[in-house]
């Protein structure tokens, strides 16, 4: 027997029942650049029962096994083996409608085969070698998880043309070339890029809108011209749509989720990814003045925002093959569900969680004081729930394993120092958090954050098979606790003022004339709580604390604004705007929940905000500016900054009442754009290239200026009206 072991990176995962077995089909890429497939036929689908169950119960069963494992209750429990997935879930609805529990009959079969494995992107591969068509093929082998970092193709496709009708033009771009396709005959151009396609070979094909715009397009065109849809590395390509409802506020509402299977060949779609992992996708605009620009700059952005880099960390971290963008519960499981399994525990099935009896609590926002502050310094705590999670071992086995040796945290909750598995994880995340932060990768890093908070997160959501109101208490409440417990000391020990906190952020008012020693003091007091913190925690709760309060930032000008109904005593939360000066001696403004970067707001929106900001900070009365610039616009002076950018998210077809702004010029273009550019006119919304009558300043004065103004005015006691209708009076 030829045994021989590759490492390979995960690209694509499916399965499917073939009969009276169960198939899964991995793809990867090789260290050595070979493109490997791996054929599985000799997993059984499994899922646990209680040893109670009579055996007539589970004669479906190929096999029943007794384990020495145990629910969370502590029962004995048996491993129940079926022949094909199919014949797997009808036993666990039937189990299930006699009354019997059942254990993680919820979970894939497919990714039970990885996650036991400890396959997280990188895989061993151990076996016998073989080929399919170029590629190398490995028939049920020996897999382990790896820690390979692989050198993946890509390739962007643009598709041009609209919905129902015939494909103009499709072009690709790939780091060596690109090519238009834009044959008259459809049926050509299609067949042509297929077959461009499996020459070029990518592991990867992007886009924007890739699934539900390109790819179904390029579907349903090969559909309506009789050619095969078939661009991946074996055939089985397809892209399907299911429906499913999404709750809000209690009503449901019906979205499509479109899904690419490709064989071999990962789809990532680029917007999805800058909306799951970036800051602002706003400053990643395509362009698609043409189809291969459009491609081009695809495939810019996708290099730029390093989204395969992450998304390749993401995958090595999560489990989740690459075009995943989310995806909290399943990491959650594949990161959990094996290190539960060798403590000798199977969990239970999501369906069977007990909903909350009451709302969950979040993090404490402190109620904000309003005003105009000097020298503010602003502290957070470095990764908050993950360290409690660490310090107090917060752990959904931990909490139900009643052993003696166990850590109580401030909520009278308690956890088992040696059973509780979340530590671990968590540590291994915040490693490698840190790494990224070293390789100066914000973005990884955040993806990383969001990882571990969501891990927070899903324990206390209904859709986990971990929810646990106890645990996710412990963990949001011991948030609370330690905010409250170290604003208490700064402002009892330290003797500082604190203007405002929420969750893990305090920021403490130092007043006039301390610009020079902020900074001293700001570390001071982030090392001082640091060690009283330690102190404080390990006297109360005898743990090792794993907390660390950032000094993150000094504003030399600080302001708070008052509630909109006129109340200076009351702030909003979560609303303020503070000023850092650079070493050039520039302000910067740094906007929370009134930020200028909203896409309802226009360029002249911003530009008055920053600068209204700057008089306001430096001191300088505002009546003047705020007068001029009303009257600016009213002369026209104004008129390219008043253009709205807003994006379709839906066809235009499809709304039908209250229909917005950007939709209305939407209506009017002749060829309406993606990213629409419109301004508000006395008749309506028009787009920009059909600008016909008057632009409506009375409008941009109203929403544009005045709610900014009003930020700063209704905390001095007057107001917008006030001042420009005063203004009115005078020339009356
Ligand atoms: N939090 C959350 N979901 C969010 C934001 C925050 O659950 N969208 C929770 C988890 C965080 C805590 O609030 O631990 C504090 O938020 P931070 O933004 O300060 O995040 P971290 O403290 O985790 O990370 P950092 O080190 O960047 O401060
Ligand atoms: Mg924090
Ligand atoms: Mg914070």
């Amino acid at each position: 027997m030829n045994n021989t072991t590759i490492e390979c990176f995960l690209l694509t995962a499916h399965c499917r029942d073939n009969g009276n077995r169960f198939e899964i089909t991995l793809w990867g890429a090789s260290s050595s650049g070979e493109r490997v497939r791996i054929f599985i036929d000799d997993f059984r689908p499994l899922f646990f029962c209680p040893r109670s169950v009579p055996a007539s119960e589970t004669a479906a069963a190929s096999e029943r096994k007794q384990l020495s494992m145990r629910s969370f209750d502590g029962g004995d429990v048996d491993c129940l083996y079926f022949a094909n997935y199919s014949l797997m879930q009808q036993a666990a609805k039937r189990l299930k409608s006699a009354r019997h529990t059942v254990f993680e009959s919820d979970v894939s079969p497919m990714w039970r085969y990885l996650m036991e494995r400890m396959v997280s992107g990188s895989m061993v591969v151990t076996g016998t070698p073989g080929r399919f068509g170029q590629f190398v093929n490995f028939t049920n082998p020996r897999l382990r998880g790896g820690a390979f970092t692989p050198k993946l193709e890509v390739m962007a496709v643009c598709v041009d043309g609209v919905d129902g009708e015939a494909i103009s033009k499709i072009a690709c771009v790939d780091e060596a070339q690109s090519h238009v396709f834009a044959d008259r005959d459809e049926r050509r151009l299609l067949v042509d890029f297929l077959a461009y396609t499996q020459e070029r070979d990518p592991d990867i094909i992007i886009g924007w809108k890739v699934i539900d715009n390109a790819l179904k397009t390029i579907r349903e065109r090969c559909e309506a011209n009789g050619v095969p849809f078939e661009p991946g590395r074996e055939k089985g390509s397809r892209v399907t749509s299911s429906q499913y409802n999404r709750s809000w506020r209690g009503n449901d509402y019906p979205r499509t989720v479109w899904t690419a299977r490709i064989p071999g060949r990962a789809v990532i779609d680029v917007p999805a990814m800058l909306r799951g992992y970036h800051h602002s996708p706003d400053e990643y605009q395509p362009d698609f003045s043409d189809c291969l620009t459009g491609a081009r700059s695809i495939f810019d952005i996708f290099n730029r925002a390093e989204i395969l880099q992450n998304a390749i960390e993401r995958s090595k971290r999560s489990g989740q093959t690459l075009d995943s963008a989310g995806g909290s519960v399943a990491s959650f499981d594949h990161l959990y569900l094996p290190r539960l399994h060798r403590a000798g525990y199977v969990a239970g099935d999501t369906a069977d969680i007990v909903p909350p009896s009451q709302p969950l609590l979040g993090g404490h926002v402190l109620e904000p004081a309003p005003g105009l502050y000097e020298n503010v310094l602003v502290f957070d705590f470095k990764s908050l729930y993950p360290s409690i999670i660490m310090t107090f071992m917060i752990d959904p086995l931990g909490f139900r394993v009643r052993d003696g040796d166990r850590v109580s945290n401030p909520m009278g909750s308690s956890f088992s120092k040696n059973h509780s598995l979340m530590p671990e994880i968590i540590r291994e995340l915040l490693a490698a958090r840190a790494v990224a932060a070293e390789q100066k990768n914000p973005y990884l890093s955040t993806a990383i954050k969001l990882m571990m908070n969501s891990f927070a997160g899903v324990m206390g959501a209904t859709g986990c098979r971990f929810f646990s109101e106890h645990v996710s208490a412990a963990i949001t409440g011991t948030g609370r606790y330690i905010l409250k417990a170290s604003i208490e000391h700064i402002e009892n020990v330290c003797g500082k003022k604190v203007i405002y906190g929420d969750t893990d952020s305090i920021f403490v008012n130092l007043g006039a004339g301390m610009e020079d020693g902020a900074d001293k003091i700001g570390k001071e007091i982030s090392t001082e709580t640091g060690v009283w913190l330690k102190e404080y925690l390990s006297e109360k709760f005898g743990v090792q604390s794993a907390l660390e309060l950032k000094y993150e930032n000094h504003y030399r000008r600080f302001f708070i604004p008052s509630l909109r109904s006129g109340d200076t005593n009351q702030g909003t939360k979560k609303h303020y705007c503070g000023a850092t000066i650079d070493k050039d001696g520039a302000i910067e403004l740094t906007f929370r929940g009134m930020e200028s970067a909203r896409s309802d707001w226009t360029d002249l929106a911003k530009d008055f905000q920053r600068e209204l900001f700057i008089k306001f900070f430096s001191g300088q009365p505002l009546e003047d500016y705020i007068l001029t610039t009303v009257s600016l616009v009213q002369k026209g002076k104004f008129d390219e900054r008043l253009i709205y950018k807003k994006r379709m998210r839906k066809s235009i077809d499809s709304y039908t009442v209250n229909i917005p702004p950007h939709v209305q010029a939407a209506k009017l273009s002749d060829s309406p754009a993606r990213l629409i550019k419109y301004c508000i006119t006395q008749s309506g919304p028009q787009p920009l290239e059909k600008l016909t009558a008057p632009l409506d300043y009375q409008h941009y004065i109203d929403s544009q200026l005045r709610p900014i103004a009003d930020s700063i005015l209704l905390w001095m006691g007057t107001d917008f009206d006030k001042i420009t209708s005063g203004q009115q009076d005078l020339f009356g």
